[in-house]
């Protein structure tokens, strides 16, 4: 039974991988996930220089999901650059700088590095106080992937092979569809993650009648089970949009992946991979071997060799 995939010309043993932002800041939660069942590694966003991040408690955790704002904690960009040389495995670099021009400056080094496999743009943290997220803000969002490619393109040593994606925030209504996908298709994108964190909720501590978080009055993203069915749908969307207009864009699914049957949930709606976020912060990095385990069990029940027979091949009932 194979969950082998391939993100453009990168190909994953498995297409279970961490989301950006759970147990992957320092050296050593990236060794663990190097050393994990995990297809890919990814970092913790990076901006241009070390940040504490927001004040605690920033990060709360219930059945239905986990609430953060924990502010792009990380230990500055180089620090992720320089943990490529202990990595083998195929090692996204999750990018967030804090301004485009810090952006471009990252991106510009990242895409040297022959030992980095691709990028992920982070267009939709909800938690820096005092900003909004980018990918709502869709003119925005367009000359910042302009920018973006100018910069990698004109890089004249760069790695090639690397590939180049972009991390979405949940979009509610069906009309942005359509037109987020036609600013994205005229960059060259190897794939969009769906989704972010949804930003801004609130969880309430009755007992205590406090928030449950502290940074921005308790507001925070909301990750876990509380998010599948808006990850599903996005991917969903994506999927058939791209597909619709002839789109060469992949999409990885991130949101409340708790096991095998989540996974083979989100692959039926088009994923071509996906990032478990909450759930890995909860069990640590054997959470990849169980769920290999889980969904390998299912398509075996199934007779199907291979996850990916799956891929996009939801029906409307
Ligand atoms: O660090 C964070 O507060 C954070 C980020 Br950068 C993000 O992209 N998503 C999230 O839920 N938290």
């Amino acid at each position: 039974m194979s969950l082998s995939t391939q993100i453009s010309n990168l190909e994953l043993d498995s297409c279970l991988m961490n989301a950006s932002g759970p147990l992957c800041t320092t050296l050593e939660q990236l060794k663990n996930l190097q050393n994990s069942s995990s297809g890919c590694i990814v970092s913790k966003s990076a901006t241009l220089e070390h940040r504490k991040g927001n004040p605690e408690p920033r990060y709360w955790d219930h059945d239905l999901g986990s609430i953060n704002s924990m502010g792009l904690p990380n230990e500055g960009y180089q620090y992720y650059i320089d943990s490529a040389k202990s990595l083998t495995k195929p090692y996204i670099m999750s990018v967030n700088g804090l301004t485009l021009e810090d952006t471009l400056h990252i991106v510009a080094q990242v895409c040297q590095e022959p030992s980095i496999s691709g990028m992920e743009i982070n267009l939709s943290c909800p938690n820096l106080i005092g900003k909004g997220q980018l990918a709502y803000d869709l003119e925005k969002m367009d000359s910042y992937l302009e920018a973006v490619f100018h910069t990698i393109n004109s890089q004249e040593d760069r790695n090639k092979n690397q590939i180049v994606g972009v991390k979405l925030p949940p979009y509610f209504d069906l009309h942005w569809y359509p037109q987020v996908t036609n600013i994205l298709k005229k960059y060259p994108l190897h794939f969009i993650t769906c989704v972010n964190s949804i930003g801004n909720g609130l969880l309430v501590d009755l007992e205590n009648r406090t928030t449950r978080i502290r940074p921005k009055d308790g507001m925070g993203g909301i990750g876990g089970i509380y998010i599948k069915p808006i990850g599903l749908s996005n991917v969903r969307n994506f999927y058939l949009e791209f597909q619709k207009q002839n789109v060469p864009i992949q999409v990885i699914g991130c949101g409340g992946i708790q096991s095998g049957e989540d996974v083979l949930e989100y692959i039926l709606c088009g994923a071509q991979a996906v990032q478990i976020g909450t759930q890995l912060y909860r069990e640590g990095v054997e959470v990849f071997h169980r769920i290999e385990e889980e969904v390998k069990e299912w398509l075996q029940k199934n007779n199907l060799e291979s996850i990916m027979l799956l891929q996009g091949k939801l029906n409307t009932i």
